[in-house]
């Protein structure tokens, strides 16, 4: 039944698309654009299975780029104070708490503007190659990287690299001003050439209109090969930074992007990322019916929460298919 000709068109891996068809897909009853996204979805995963990802923040606060919505960045008064680099061991030993929890994948993050050659660049090189010989996927955000450090974190055995392009490429000097949009996409084409997969996405709920959404899904679209992972953030508004007065946004917003994005990129695992805190139960299940397969696992983010791990288990098994974890 999902063979017609119709569904096979959907389902076809395009780098073409444009702005005006993706507004329109955003803009699409959202019945059957969660219809359509689930054919998609169920041709390309069959298993339909969640991806679990826990995060741990290595380097925590004090950055100096000036991201609007980051409770990180050196150029606002937040409660999250900058802390020493956490040493390997300790890193290690929660990437093995991560693991006994059922985490598929251990992503680690710095709160930099780039990477820089020395001995933390040498750590973070171990803390890889320790996560890989625990058996899990590794995951790293730092920042921008040049080919070379792209190339040793290849060679550490580095599964992905996450640098998102968080908006459009119109509203992005309203959201970051340190560091341009071309520096990202710089950084994304060193992480690929260095053959590391790509974690790109973005954020909603900064203040941007239904038009920055589906450009910067154009952007990621475009991107050839497609990311592998996508993660799609709700805004989380902190006090202290220049968003805490932001709106949350409407679930079903988020809804329509894990939609919206599984349309067009199949294959990627769409996570949905920050916000999930906020989320009832039934809204995450919507999104996971609309092409979300992969979550943050575990109580924190880098710096804010997320649902306790016993929530997140029984909400899984309350769906069925992975009473094992
Ligand atoms: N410093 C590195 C960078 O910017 O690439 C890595 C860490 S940074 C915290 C990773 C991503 O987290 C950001 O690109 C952004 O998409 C997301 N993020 C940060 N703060 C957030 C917030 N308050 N709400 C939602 N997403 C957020
Ligand atoms: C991503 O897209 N979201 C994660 C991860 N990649 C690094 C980070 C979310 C951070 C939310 C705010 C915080 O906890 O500091
Ligand atoms: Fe720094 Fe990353 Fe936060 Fe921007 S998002 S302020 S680069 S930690």
């Amino acid at each position: 039944m999902l063979n017609t000709a119709s569904t096979l068109t959907n389902a076809e891996i395009r780098h073409d698309w444009t702005t005006a068809e993706i507004l329109q897909l955003l803009q699409q009853p959202l019945l059957d654009l969660v219809y359509r996204a689930q054919t998609i979805h169920r041709r390309y995963y069959p298993d339909h299975d969640i991806q679990l990802a826990t995060l741990l923040s290595v380097k925590t606060g004090g950055c100096s780029e000036n991201c609007a919505y980051c409770p990180q960045s050196a150029h606002y008064e937040t409660t999250v104070e900058k802390q020493p680099i956490l040493p390997v061991a300790e890193v290690l030993a929660a990437a093995e708490r991560a693991k006994e929890l059922g985490s598929d994948r251990f992503c680690m993050g710095w709160a930099w503007r780039e990477i820089r050659d020395g001995k933390a660049f040498d750590d973070m090189l171990e803390m890889v190659r320790g996560v890989r010989s625990l058996g899990l996927e590794a995951c790293v955000t730092a920042g921008m990287l040049n080919d070379s450090q792209a190339q040793r974190l290849a060679e550490a055995g580095l599964t992905a690299y996450n640098h998102n392009l968080d908006t459009s490429p119109e509203f992005y000097d309203q959201i970051i001003t340190t560091r341009t949009y071309g520096d990202r996409l710089q950084t994304l084409d060193a992480v690929r050439r260095a053959g590391i997969t790509v974690c790109c996405g973005g954020i909603i709920g900064l203040g941007e209109t239904l038009s920055d959404r589906a450009q910067m899904l154009q952007v990621l679209a475009t991107l050839t090969p497609h990311p592998e992972s996508v993660p799609i953030n709700a805004l989380v508004a902190v006090a202290g930074t220049p968003l805490q007065e932001q709106q949350p946004i409407d679930p079903l917003d988020l809804v329509r992007m894990c939609a919206t994005a599984r349309i067009l990129m199949p294959q990627a695992r769409v996570r949905l990322s920050a916000g999930r805190s906020s989320l009832s139960r039934e809204a995450q299940v919507l999104c996971f019916m609309a092409g979300a397969n992969s979550i943050f696992y575990g109580d924190k983010l880098l710096t804010t929460g997320n649902p306790e791990c016993d929530a997140d288990r029984q909400l899984l098994n309350d769906i069925g298919g992975v009473s094992d974890r």
